[in-house]
C-alpha cells in the first residue's frame, strides 16, 4: 500500500462560550490543520495538528502547513507498511517540526490499522482498557467561577481537574486554589497549571501558601533550568508540560530527576509513534502522565485516546480534549464526547475518526 496523494485541509475552530484564558494568552479561535493521506488502493487516513495559537509554544498553524508543503511531495509513492521508515523519510525531508509531522504520523497509523484490521491502539502496543479517564481544565478566572466550574465537572463524573493560574496577582491564584479545594475536596485529583508564568521565587511562595492543598504543580516556570532550581524546594510534586518539546527533553527531565509527572501533548512530541516512546520512558520510572494535545477536533482526540488506552492505568493522569470548546463535530455520526468523565477507546480498524470533508476547507494537495 503506497501513498498516492496527500490532501491538506483546515478547520476554523471558534472557541464556544468564553475565550480560553491561560496565564500568557487568551484564545478566541483556533486554526486546525488536517491531513488526508490517500493510498493507491483507495484507503484514506486522517491526521490533525492544531497549535494553541502562536504563543503557547513555538508552533503555529501557518508553520504546520508550511512544513507539510515541504514534506508532502517527498512522501508520494512511499510504502505505508513501515511507520519508522516513513518517520525517517520525513526527517530526511525536514528537520524538526514534530508538531506538523505528527499529523502525518497519525494518518499513516490510521492507514496501517485499516490495512491490518486493528485499531491504532494495537499499533501502539495494545489497549489495556476500553475507556480512559478524561480531565477538565478550569481556565484562569475568579476564585468563585473556578470553584463552581470544578464542582460542576466533578458532579459530571470527572476524576481530575486542572486549575489554570498565573499572569496575575499571587493572592488571586492562592485564593482560587483554596476555593476549588473547598468545593471539590478529595472527590477529584487536582493539577494547578501556571503555563510557565511563574518565576522561581513566585513558585516557591505559591507552594508555601497552598501547602495545605494536595495537587501536582504543572509547569510553573518557563525553562528546564528554572524547573531544576525548584527541585527539593517545593512541597508539591511537579509536572512538566511545555518544556517537554520532544522525546529527548522527556529523557533529560527523567534522567536528571526534574519531574514527578508529565502533561504530554501528542503532536508536540511528534505524533503517537514518538509519544509512545515517552510513555515507555515514564513507565521505567513509574512517572504518571497525561495524553493530551494543545487543541484540535475529533482526529486529535482519537489519537490521544488510542495512546492513553495503552498506558498503564496507574500512570495515566487522564486525557484532555477540546470538544467542550468546539461547536459541533468533524464526524457528526461518530462524535468524540466525554461521558461520565470517561472517553471510549475506538475499537474499529485504524483511528476511528474520519471527518466530513464538507466541514473542512481544502488548502493543498500533493501527488
Ligand atoms: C489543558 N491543556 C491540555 C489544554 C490546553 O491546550 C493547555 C493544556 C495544558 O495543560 O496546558
Ligand atoms: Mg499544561
Amino acid at each position: 500500500m503506497k501513498i498516492e496523494r496527500i490532501h491538506v485541509h483546515r478547520a476554523s475552530l471558534p472557541v464556544v462560550g468564553e475565550p480560553y484564558r491561560m496565564s500568557h494568552t487568551t484564545v478566541h479561535e483556533l486554526d486546525s490543520t488536517l491531513v488526508e493521506v490517500v493510498t493507491d488502493d483507495g484507503r484514506h487516513g486522517w491526521g490533525e495538528t492544531c497549535p494553541l495559537g502562536p504563543v503557547y509554544q513555538p508552533h503555529h498553524a501557518l508553520g504546520a502547513r508550511a512544513a507539510l508543503e515541504q514534506i508532502g511531495p517527498g512522501l508520494i509513492g512511499a510504502e505505508i507498511a513501515s511507520p519508522r521508515g516513513l518517520a525517517r523519510r520525513m526527517d530526511e525531508l525536514l528537520a524538526g517540526h514534530g508538531y506538523a509531522k505528527a499529523a502525518l504520523d497519525t494518518a499513516l497509523l490510521d492507514l496501517l490499522g485499516q490495512e491490518l484490521g486493528v485499531p491504532v491502539s494495537t499499533l501502539l502496543g495494545g489497549a489495556l482498557v476500553d475507556r480512559v479517564p478524561a480531565y477538565y481544565s478550569v481556565t484562569v478566572g475568579s476564585p468563585e467561577d473556578g470553584a463552581r466550574s470544578a464542582a460542576a465537572k466533578v458532579a459530571e463524573g470527572y476524576t481530575r481537574v486542572q486549575v489554570k493560574i498565573g499572569g496575575r496577582d499571587l493572592a488571586r491564584d492562592v485564593e482560587t486554589v483554596h476555593r476549588v479545594w473547598e468545593a471539590v475536596g478529595h472527590r477529584a485529583r487536582l493539577a494547578v497549571d501556571a503555563n510557565r508564568a511563574m518565576t522561581v521565587a513566585h513558585a516557591v511562595q505559591f507552594d508555601r501558601l497552598t501547602a495545605d492543598v494536595p495537587f501536582v504543580l504543572e509547569q510553573p516556570c518557563n525553562t528546564l533550568g528554572e524547573m531544576a532550581l525548584l527541585r527539593g524546594r517545593l512541597t508539591h510534586p511537579v509536572a512538566l508540560d511545555e518544556t517537554t518539546e520532544d522525546v529527548d527533553a522527556v529523557l533529560r527531565a527523567i534522567s536528571e530527576g526534574l519531574a514527578d509527572a508529565f502533561s504530554f501533548k501528542v503532536t508536540r512530541l511528534g505524533g503517537p509513534t514518538r509519544a509512545a516512546q515517552a510513555r515507555d520512558l515514564c513507565a521505567l520510572r513509574s512517572l504518571p502522565h497525561t495524553c493530551d494535545d494543545a487543541w484540535g477536533g475529533a482526529v486529535v482526540a482519537a489519537a490521544c485516546i488510542h495512546l492513553a488506552a495503552t498506558v498503564e492505568p496507574r500512570l495515566l493522569e487522564g486525557v484532555w480534549i477540546a470538544q467542550d470548546y468546539i461547536e459541533g463535530h468533524y464526524d457528526p455520526g461518530r462524535p468524540v464526547v466525554v461521558e461520565d468523565g470517561y472517553l471510549e477507546v475506538p475499537q474499529e480498524p485504524g483511528l476511528g475518526a474520519a471527518p466530513d470533508r464538507t466541514l473542512l476547507t481544502p488548502v493543498a494537495t500533493y501527488g
